[in-house]
């Protein structure tokens, strides 16, 4: 008898470390329980403090994890075995998520706030009717450059950025779609285009850039440019609105060949296991005033039309950072490239990086 009591005791010893384990896995694997979530974001694009905000007004922990490419977050969504409630493709990662299933809905009824986002925001190409996303933050891509450096130096061609006296001068975004998508575009061809041989042109060209290419860096641009590393930067235009608040010879231009217009958007992937939880945070997000707060901190610019309100006035009256529709009718949205061309995207930009001379 006491042999049996001794196995059920020692049965019972194992089964808790055992349960205490499991919950301990789980839990550093963002496993989200009821009272929790898992926010999915960018790097360096909230600001944390309304995160405790958050957490403080809600009871609702948020457990934090960041991303620096719409691949990489695609193929963390892709992959599974993740448990994140909210993340923050761009619009054409939107696109490819929907066309995989990995959504889910959003629910209205639960976004009161979304009727502080302009217009102009809502209902667009890549998600008629906002059904799976909510816009974050907006902008463009172009080229940043410092006047104190560079004199009344203009940039109005992406071709201006091959000029042999900026060797060692420019500071590229590490991104696939962007640093393609401007190759493209100096060759006037559409930064959707798919025509691999197009592709490989505008990659040969890239390649013709690496004398005046310093680097190609990642959350890192906005510090760099502030402390003058390069004179010259291909970036998103809130790094740079956000660079000048520091440096004040930094400018910023969009070259006539065109460029992208982009959209970073809030959504539910597939993955989620609070999605009241998640409904909750997106709304949070979507308050004027919080809204206002995280554009004040982040630099980009916001869809929020209540939050624009109590923003500083030179600041969203910028249109370098907020352009008229007059300009961004005339730039590029990413449309979503299907797998395989997404891929040759992604390989070109590969090579192009490792054929640094
Ligand atoms: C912020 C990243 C901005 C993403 N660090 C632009 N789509």
């Amino acid at each position: 008898m006491k042999k049996i009591v001794r196995a059920f005791t020692a049965i019972f010893i194992v089964s808790i470390i055992l349960i205490i384990w499991v919950n301990r896995l789980n839990a550093s694997e963002g496993y989200t329980g009821e009272n929790t979530i898992t926010v999915f974001n960018w790097g360096d694009y909230i600001d944390m403090d309304l995160i405790k905000r958050f957490e403080e007004e809600t009871g609702i922990t948020v457990i934090y994890e960041t991303f620096d490419s719409n691949e990489a977050m695609l193929t963390k969504i892709q992959q599974g075995g993740t448990s994140y409630d909210v993340a923050v493709p761009s619009e054409y990662a939107v696109e490819r998520l929907k066309e995989e299933g990995l959504l889910y809905p959003l629910d209205h009824e639960k976004l009161p706030n979304l009727v502080n986002i302009d217009e102009r925001f809502l209902d667009m190409p890549y998600d008629p009717g906002n059904q799976y996303s909510v816009p974050y933050f907006w902008g463009t891509v172009g080229i940043a450059y410092n006047t104190r450096i560079l004199g009344n130096r203009t940039f109005e061609s992406w071709n201006d950025l091959w000029a042999p006296d900026l060797r060692n001068q420019i500071l590229l975004i590490d991104g696939a779609r962007e640093v393609m998508g401007f190759g493209l575009n100096s060759l006037n061809y559409s930064l959707n285009d798919k025509n691999p041989e197009h592709l490989y042109e505008a990659k040969e060209k890239l390649k013709k850039l690496w004398p005046n290419i310093k680097a190609i860096v990642g959350d890192e641009m906005k510090m760099l440019l502030v402390n003058e590393e390069a004179p010259v930067a291909v970036t998103w235009s809130g790094d740079v609105s956000e660079a000048m608040w520091e440096n004040e010879y930094i400018d910023y231009a969009v070259p006539k060949e065109g460029s992208n217009l982009w959209f970073d958007t809030m959504v539910i992937p597939k993955t989620a296991d609070n999605i009241d939880g998640a409904h909750k945070f997106i709304n949070f997000m979507l308050d004027a005033e919080v809204a206002a707060q995280n554009t004040d901190y982040i630099g980009y610019a916001t869809p929020n039309k209540a939050a624009m309100e109590l923003l500083d006035e030179e600041v969203v009256n910028d249109e370098r950072f907020y352009p008229p529709d007059e300009i961004t009718e005339k730039l590029e949205v990413y449309e979503s490239l299907g797998k395989e061309t997404l891929a040759l995207y992604s390989e070109l930009y590969l090579q192009f990086k490792m054929e640094r001379k």
